[in-house]
């Protein structure tokens, strides 16, 4: 027998298995009904905080398609990513892990000093969503910015995709540079358009397939304030004369630079809904509508005129605190995913993997080790409130930074200084944040003698959490408080 039949064998064995349990697996009343596992488009968009978001509640940017998505689905108050940064996030999302777990642990080829290294050879020793997905049998594409170090998408479980040069962050917007499957390409059109015809591309062409696919589409925008070039961007003139004021409740002044910002912004995140809105049309058309679960979410947020920032502007920062760590999260998938709710469940991009597995039926395929920091939230996505849920949710950024955030406080400690004081005043820094009554955290507490007790309990919950998680050469020497 060839190695090709033997693959082959394996594949149908995987889709036999497939069809047999799905029907118990997704909870179906009808065990005889004989249907897949469903397909999987994974939409994420990249710096990008809710607050621009119709469905969060902005009046000014216009997402009619993600929109839809939360009006047809269930929508998260309160995503948060464990980094405030591109690449350790996406490999979060990826693994389910926390950057100090799978090594990634700040943006490509960056780093403070040796101790906050990456380290890609630990990341690709970490098993990844696609990988467990593909094993499973099903077909694994990503399209757009990987952003990952270590080795390609094929190593992390894709069988095949057309991103950006694996390392960028960027683009030049206007045209694109591609990797198709090893091979790079050049696109003389806005890479956001390019990447939205990409996904409806490949599905036109893997609807049919009796495989179900996982399709991990990533933008890359937002991104930052005035990245972007405005010439090819055919939603621009409309924020031209539609946004005479910055959008956001923002510190920031409302300036002729800043408003200018902000309407490239907008007109990127337009451009995406658009993309978003061709997509879904293409699953309709192609008749996988039901059987499809999409996802929608952000790698990370940006300021966004919060604190007076704006991302990638001269002053940019980043930190553990709302507009940094904030992120859209939708689930829609019709008769299974409950159609507008909203749930308030305090959850993290580290939850998202342990999350789907379980939604398809595959909670036992989660790595064994290392120590999974995810809890399953499916049941929400069913309708049904977690009464028992945690609301703890841990930070971890570039092995200098952490935090951990309940319903009631935010703790962040930093080595060497919190990124958003700019200062490195002494060795270790801890902020506060009564999360009630002051939701913006604009007031630390930590220095106040009647907080001593809160703060030293909150400290001493983080440092037990990262010395169970963190890999043995990100473990810090942190006091008990
Ligand atoms: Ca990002």
């Amino acid at each position: 027998m060839t190695s090709i039949t033997c693959r082959l064998l394996i594949k149908l064995t995987c889709i036999a298995a497939l069809l047999l349990c799905v029907d118990s697996l997704l909870g179906n009343d009808s065990p005889s009904e004989n249907r897949r596992l469903p397909n999987v488009v994974f939409i994420m968009s990249d710096n990008h905080s809710p607050s621009t978001l119709g469905c969060y509640g902005n009046a000014d940017v216009l997402t009619p398609n993600i929109d839809a998505l939360a009006r047809e689905g269930t929508m998260f108050n309160k995503a948060f990513s464990c980094s405030p940064a591109c690449s350790p996030s996406r490999a979060s999302i990826l693994t389910g892990l926390l950057p100090c777990q799978h090594g990634q642990i700040d943006i490509c080829s960056r780093s403070i000093n040796n101790e906050c290294k990456s380290k890609p050879e630990l990341l690709d020793s970490m098993k990844t969503l696609p990988q467990i997905l593909s094993e499973t049998g099903y077909n694994c594409h990503a399209i757009g910015k990987f952003h990952l170090e270590g080795k390609g998408p094929d190593y992390k479980g894709f069988s095949s995709w057309t991103t950006l040069p694996y390392l960028a962050g960027g683009a030049p917007w206007i045209t694109t540079t591609y990797i198709k499957n090893g091979k790079q390409g050049f696109a003389e059109t806005n890479d956001t358009e390019f990447f939205s015809q990409c996904a409806v591309d490949w599905i036109k062409e893997n609807a049919g397939a009796e495989q179900p696919f996982f399709l991990y589409l990533s933008y890359n925008v937002p991104t930052g304030y005035g990245m972007q070039n405005r010439s090819r961007n055919k939603h621009l003139e409309y924020y031209r004369k539609a946004l005479n004021t910055i959008f956001y409740p923002a510190d920031a002044e409302n300036s002729e630079a800043h408003l200018t910002y902000c309407r490239i912004f907008a007109s990127s995140i337009t451009l995406m809904d658009e993309g978003i809105g061709s997509i879904m049309k293409t699953l309709k058309e192609t008749d996988v509508e039901n059987d499809t679960v999409v996802v929608f979410t952000s790698d990370q947020g940006v300021p966004a005129g919060r604190y007076g920032h704006f991302s990638h502007s001269p002053n940019f920062v980043r930190c553990l605190k709302d507009g940094c760590v904030d992120v859209p999260l939708i689930f829609r998938h019709p008769k299974h995913v409950e159609a507008g709710r909203r749930s308030d469940r305090l959850v993290s991009h580290y939850d998202l993997m342990p999350t789907l597995l379980s939604y398809l039926g595959m909670k036992g395929k989660l790595p064994a080790a290392p120590k999974q920091p995810g809890r399953d939230y499916s049941a929400e996505l069913r309708g049904t409130r977690i009464e028992d849920w945690d609301d703890t949710i841990y930070f971890d950024y570039r092995n200098w930074e952490r935090g951990v955030r309940t319903k009631d406080w935010m703790l962040f400690v930093a080595r060497g200084g919190l990124s958003d004081t700019k200062t490195a005043t002494h060795n270790e820094e801890t902020a506060l944040y009564d999360m009630n009554e002051d939701p913006g955290q604009t007031n630390d507490l930590s220095q106040r003698p009647e907080y001593q007790e809160i703060k030293n309990r909150l400290y001493r919950q983080l440092s037990d959490y990262f010395k169970q998680h963190a890999h043995p050469d990100y473990q810090w020497k942190m006091e008990d408080g």
